[in-house]
């Protein structure tokens, strides 16, 4: 038997296929996933359900011309397989490899960089108005959402966009009941409701099949059956949210046969106007653990061992306690003293840790799905009412929210706590899901105090002080394992910075995780007869701009230090601070992440070649004192 998936340049090699051959190639397509996978951790469960839906999609459509966006993105690895990148597959979400999300600079087949969920429908849709509008009315547009990202007020927006202008649009939802949790909300009821009766979906068959050919007595006979089917519909409560709006609903297809997938699509490839396919897939489709325990299986860890009927043997477990786990046990703890405490997530119950809290404090814990505009003006409607609220979100996904920061939570400067996960750079993901952006996006806002732990013995004092201010703050926190300096620390006190220590040749001034990696580099420049001292900035706002500017004016030099945009950071605020008391800013360096998206690697990586490592924080010291001709690479001023 040849191999077939590497027979596979582009998608128009499927057609040569028999049905025989393309089941023999899912088969092939599901190995190559756990083999890859199996030592990359990365998207799992979610790829190995959409493995027929992505060769039904290629084998009906061309999507050299066509357009196809997958929502999210995480679920992209099949349609990879068969668009020209078998090759380069275990490459896979490592440095120069391929991304583990859509990217249109390795095909043409990826039409949006996307990692956040949402926001497919929304595109398909101007995809179409565009190609339209350009006289290319005969491109289809195919949106593909999970029935986790459907919940996202955005494609709610799209769908009630697209209802109304009319355009022909494929929207197939996705639906395998999970999110990376099982899903939650109304929603999650109403879908499980449309898992028809096959009485009532030989009745629409039967129904549409009979309209078109009464013909119509005085309008009567028509409104009469139109009666009937509407009728029985509202009874089955079967795809009619959709068809409500302007869809026409159809399905639910079992998305893992791959014939009827291939009928069903070449249907409804015909149809004009918005059309909703529902298919049903079973994430992990085809390895038996991943299907039994998705949630683990979503992303897991290394996998030691596969048998031959895909079984897995062991999975590999991490070992250290990271700042995540030490940010839920702290919130866990003050959730037993409190009972005002609240806490939300947006559909990331297990990345963020909270599955203890989930079931030890049910009434006060709201997965609100992927919704994070939602999680935080509920939260502020909860604070309004005397609760206080802890918004648990990572940096990057909370961008999808700054409106809400701004306007529920910030102008009426409510006691909303931000606890923001994964800040700085997470690795592999790459910029869809880089914490980049959120010291900047944050310290913008009066009222709102803006914190990052120096090491582990900041996070507890520092989140149990944000939950006794009057007003909103937030902390950011690391992808990262905990670490700890070895001091007696200085309780966290509103606006003050820890001075770790002091040395006559210049300073760092630290903001966040990077605090033990600069003390390292002090260490090490002492060996080489450099007195540099080192201060745990704590607070960006309100700035210490005290003992800031102290050591601007009294140091030869002082190196900023961050895990976050150059634009706007931290760096920013110490370069407003010694401009506001007349200092001279030329003798402040500053060390963050440059002014263009980051791509994906390990985290280590990222940070050694972006000199936020001890080597390059060492050569920016030596660098301002004169010592070396060595600039690094984010040096900004
Ligand atoms: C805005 C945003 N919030 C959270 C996430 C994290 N996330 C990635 S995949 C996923 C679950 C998506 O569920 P679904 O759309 O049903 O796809 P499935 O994995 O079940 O195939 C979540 C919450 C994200 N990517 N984007």
């Amino acid at each position: 038997m040849s191999h077939l998936l590497s027979q596979v340049e582009s998608p128009a090699d499927l057609q040569k296929f028999s049905d025989e051959q393309l089941r023999q190639l899912a088969q092939e397509m599901r190995d190559e996933l756990v083999r890859v996978l199996s030592i990359r951790p990365a998207h799992f469960a979610s790829n190995l359900g959409v493995v027929e839906l992505a060769l039904a999609l290629h084998l009906t459509y061309d999507f050299s011309r066509d357009r196809l966006i997958w929502d999210t993105g995480h679920q992209i690895y099949p349609h990879k397989l068969i668009t020209g990148r078998y090759r380069q597959f275990e490459s896979m979400r490592t440095r120069n490899g391929l991304m583990g999300y859509p990217n249109p600079i390795e095909s043409p087949y990826d039409l949006f960089m996307t990692g956040h969920a949402g926001c497919s429908v929304s595109c398909a849709l101007g995809l179409k108005v565009a190609d339209d509008l350009r006289g290319e009315s005969d491109r289809h547009s195919v949106a593909v959402v999970g029935d986790g990202a459907l919940v996202s007020g955005i494609v709610f927006e799209a769908l009630n966009n697209a209802g109304w202008l009319r355009k022909k649009l494929l929207v197939i939802l996705n639906d395998n009941k999970m999110s990376i949790c099982p899903r939650v909300g109304a929603l999650a009821t109403y879908l499980d409701q449309c898992r028809r009766s096959s009485m009532y979906m030989r009745s629409k068959r039967m129904m549409s099949e009979l309209l078109p050919k009464i013909p119509i007595v005085g309008g009567v006979t028509h409104s009469f059956l139109e009666g009937i089917r509407d009728n029985l519909k509202a009874v089955l409560k079967d795809g009619m949210l959709f068809e409500e709006i302007g869809f026409r609903y159809y399905g639910p297809v079992n998305g893992h046969d791959l014939p009827l997938l291939r009928r069903t699509l070449a249907e409804v490839k015909r149809i004009d106007g918005p059309v909703l396919l529902h298919v049903f897939t079973e994430k992990g489709h085809g390895v038996p653990q991943a299907s039994e325990d998705p949630v683990t299986f979503h992303t897991p860890p290394v996998f030691e061992k596969v048998g031959p009927d895909r079984s897995i043997l062991s999975l590999r477990k991490g070992g250290s306690k990271a700042y995540t786990d030490a940010v839920s046990t702290t919130i866990a703890q003050m959730m037993e003293d409190d009972s005002r405490i609240t806490v939300m997530t947006a559909g990331m119950c297990q990345g963020n840790k909270l599955e203890k809290i989930r079931e030890k404090f049910p009434t006060r814990f709201f997965d609100v799905g992927i919704c994070e505009s939602h999680a935080v003006a509920f939260a502020a409607g909860q604070a309004k009412s005397g609760a206080r609220p802890i918004v648990n979100i990572y940096s990057t996904f909370l961008q999808r929210s700054f409106d809400q920061i701004f306007q529920e939570v910030a102008l009426q400067n409510l006691p909303v706590t931000f606890t923001l996960d994964r800040s700085g750079l997470t690795g592999p993901d790459g910029p869809t899901h880089h914490g980049c952006f959120d010291i900047a996006y944050m310290r913008v806002f009066p009222n709102m105090v803006v914190m990052a732990p120096g090491d582990e013995s900041d996070v507890a004092p520092m989140l149990k002080f944000a939950l006794q201010l009057d007003g909103p703050a937030s902390m950011r926190y690391p992808k990262a394992n905990l670490e700890k300096v070895e001091r007696v620390s200085t309780p966290v006190e509103l606006g003050k910075a820890e001075i770790h220590s002091w040395g006559r040749d210049g300073a760092i001034i630290a903001f966040g995780r990077l605090f033990p990696v600069c003390v390292k580099a002090s260490q090490k420049l002492l060996e080489e007869g450099l007195e540099i001292g080192v201060i745990n900035a704590r607070f960006v706002k309100p700035l210490d701009a005290d003992t800031i500017c102290r050591a601007i004016r009294e140091l030869p030099f002082v190196v900023t230090v961050e895990e976050g945009t150059l634009v706007g950071g931290f760096g920013s605020a110490v370069l407003e601070a010694a401009n506001q008391a007349g200092l001279d800013t030329r003798t402040i360096v500053r060390l963050g992440i440059p002014d263009r998206f980051i791509e994906h690697a390990e985290r280590g990586e990222l940070l050694a070649a972006l000199g936020l490592d001890v080597h390059g924080i060492c050569q920016a010291v030596r660098s301002a004192a004169g010592r070396d001709e060595l600039v690094p690479v984010t040096r900004a001023s």
